[in-house]
């Protein structure tokens, strides 16, 4: 059996199928660059339930064997990126020449990567924690409870920015001056919060976060969300 390793556009099963929170945020903004610029990309499919991400091919492009990695095939040399925030930095800078999803003012994009770190560093573990504990074979509910607290204080952050409590500036988005600009701080955040209820929380819970869930709807509104079935 062959298989097809490179596809001119984004396959159907990568739109439609089980993609990943991380594999989701990088290809929102690729479709949104798309969109804004015409950027165009191949995508390969990785097969994580086979491991095809612990293969050297994959490793000598990602040394961590996760997924996503993006290859920029523009450079004399092709320059690989691992790490989903890493990725959306390195896509701002190369390809949104305009900085319509970043910012040129230096302060505005310290609020953008202050934002974008918070979900990489102190929100996706936590989510990601509670998701592996909870499918996981042997249950273990001090684990699925810390996990599961933890993710629900992480919300409960980024409702608290979103709300103005301590600014008296509510927001629409993550970083900008006043009610904030659509970046990639929320595309990073979102692809993750969206799926609160995969993660286990009732609406009830949410209900805590209308700030939060109006922005979730925000987000999933926009037309490269939409082309890419959450
Ligand atoms: N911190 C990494 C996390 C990447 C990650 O955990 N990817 C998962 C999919 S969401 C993966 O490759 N899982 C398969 C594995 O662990 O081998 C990033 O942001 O890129």
């Amino acid at each position: 059996m062959t298989f097809q390793t490179c596809h001119d556009q984004t396959p159907a099963d990568v739109r439609q199928a089980k993609n990943t929170p991380n594999g989701q945020k990088v290809q929102i903004f690729l479709e949104e660059l798309a969109n804004a610029y015409g950027t165009g990309w191949t995508t390969t499919l990785i097969d994580t339930s086979t491991n095809e991400q612990k293969k050297d091919w994959f490793l000598s492009f990602n040394p961590n064997g996760r997924i996503p990695v993006i290859i920029d095939n523009t450079q004399s040399h092709p320059h690989p990126v691992m790490e989903t925030s890493a990725e959306l930095l390195y896509l701002l800078e190369k390809f949104d020449s305009s900085k319509k999803f970043g910012f040129t003012d230096t302060l505005e994009q310290s609020e953008l990567i202050q934002w974008l770190f918070f979900w990489h560093g102190s929100g996706a573990p936590y989510q990601g924690n509670l998701s592996f504990f909870r499918r996981a074979q042997e249950q273990s509910s001090f684990a699925i409870s810390r996990f599961r607290k933890e993710t629900f204080r992480v919300f409960g952050v980024l409702e608290l920015q979103l709300s103005g409590k301590y600014t008296g500036q509510p927001k629409n988005f993550r970083a900008g001056k006043g009610a904030g600009k659509y970046t990639i701080a929320d595309i990073g955040t979102w692809a993750w919060v969206q799926n609160w209820q995969g993660s286990g929380y009732t609406k009830e819970e949410m209900n805590e976060f209308p700030y939060l869930l109006r922005w979730i709807g925000r987000i999933a509104d926009r037309p490269a969300v939409q082309s890419i079935r959450i």
